[in-house]
């Protein structure tokens, strides 16, 4: 009997985490993943109810080499998926230096412990749209040539993971990959986001739970997609026949205004009536636009999403709703 892929996912419990963990088990993979402590445990491997009995959670973090070279001896994975972070932008201006340790520190102790303890492990990393900051090509697009000045400390960290999975590669001919995502979003995406935080406070109100909805830029636009696609994305190109680095974007791009709108017009409401500004929600620097040229994964590994923004938001809202009812 042939042995069964093994996985490690960091930040399994997180958005993506979850759905990878999905998406793996549904290739017949061992699943095995890292939580974090935390001192309430209640709901948090909420995300994972679906499957909780399938995947083999363990206590590390990626600002403790000792718990991953443990875990790595431990459960000897053919693949690690590199996603555990501090991946709220905005929190990063708060927390910029345990956004970096968790980001640059936790790249390097995974990277370490690969060259030290088993050069065959193949590692995907959880790269960013956010690295390029406000550079973009003379076509309106940002893809893998475009270059890279981040405008947040958890942009400036993504870039230096990102750079350091391409010097160990070069430097120890090691199976290490970068996915460059742009913004996916589900019905598990954190509250504090802008999808989930409009979605969530937009079917508040439409309940009477709720009569306001403060924001920030409404002028900023992201490359919006949906989680399920790009997970898959992710399994794809580690199991590329050789490593290398991929964007992966739905090429369509929209601004925090017409996400508001899309939502409240689904929900029969007028927003004009409920959105406030709050300067509390601006970021010392701004990332403007973001619109993603995904031709190159396209055509060599053959990925394609399979939700529009649209569907992607009716998702989202047609969960919260099924919750609040
Ligand atoms: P998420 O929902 O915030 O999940 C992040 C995960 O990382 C959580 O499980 C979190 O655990 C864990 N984590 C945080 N600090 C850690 C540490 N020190 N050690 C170990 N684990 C830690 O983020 P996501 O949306 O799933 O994103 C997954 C990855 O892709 C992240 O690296 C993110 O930066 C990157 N990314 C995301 C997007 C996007 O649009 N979603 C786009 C590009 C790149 P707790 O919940 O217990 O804190
Ligand atoms: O939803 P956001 O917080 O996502 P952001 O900053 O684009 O970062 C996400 O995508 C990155 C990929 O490009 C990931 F690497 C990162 O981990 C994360 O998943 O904000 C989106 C936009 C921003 O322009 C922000 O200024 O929405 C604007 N916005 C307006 N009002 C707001 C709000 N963002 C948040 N979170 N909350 C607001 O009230």
């Amino acid at each position: 009997m042939k042995n069964k892929k093994r996985a490690l996912i960091t930040g399994i419990n997180g958005q993506d985490g979850s759905y990878l963990a999905e998406y793996l088990l549904s290739k017949d993979y061992e699943v095995f993943g890292t939580l974090k402590r935390n001192s309430v445990v209640e709901n948090q491997t909420s995300r994972l109810n679906n499957i909780f009995e399938n995947v083999n959670l363990e206590y590390a973090d990626l600002t403790d080499m000792s718990s991953l070279t443990r875990l790595i001896k431990q459960v000897k994975p053919t693949e690690i998926y590199n996603l555990g972070a501090q991946s709220h932008v905005k929190i990063s201006f708060d927390q910029p230096i345990y956004t970096t340790n968790t980001i640059v520190f936790g790249t390097l102790n995974l990277l370490e412990s690969i060259r030290l303890f088993d050069t065959n492990i193949r590692l995907y990393q959880a790269s960013s749209s956010e690295m390029f900051g406000n550079s973009i090509d003379g076509d309106g697009f940002q893809r893998e040539s475009t270059p890279m000045y981040p405008v947040s400390p958890y942009g400036c960290a993504k870039l230096f993971g990102y750079n350091i999975i391409r010097n160990y590669r070069h430097s120890y001919k090691l199976f290490l990959s970068n996915g460059i995502l742009f913004n996916h979003e589900s019905p598990r995406r954190g509250l504090n986001f802008v999808t989930n935080k409009v979605v969530n406070e937009a079917v508040k109100i439409k309940l009477n739970l709720s009569n306001v909805l403060e924001l920030g830029n409404l002028q900023a636009t992201r490359d919006w997609g949906h989680a399920k696609d790009y997970v898959e994305a992710m399994h794809l190109i580690l199991n590329h026949d050789k490593p290398d680095d991929f964007v992966c974007a739905t090429g369509v791009s929209h601004s925090v205004q017409d996400l508001v709108d899309y939502t409240f017009n689904k929900l029969d409401m007028d927003p004009k009536s409920y959105i406030k500004i709050n300067k509390k929600y601006l970021r010392p620097e701004e990332l403007s636009h973001l619109k993603g040229d995904s031709t190159k994964i396209r055509s060599e590994l053959g990925w394609k999403p399979n939700y529009t923004f649209e569907t992607m938001l009716d998702d989202m809202i047609e969960a919260r709703l099924k919750l609040y009812k």
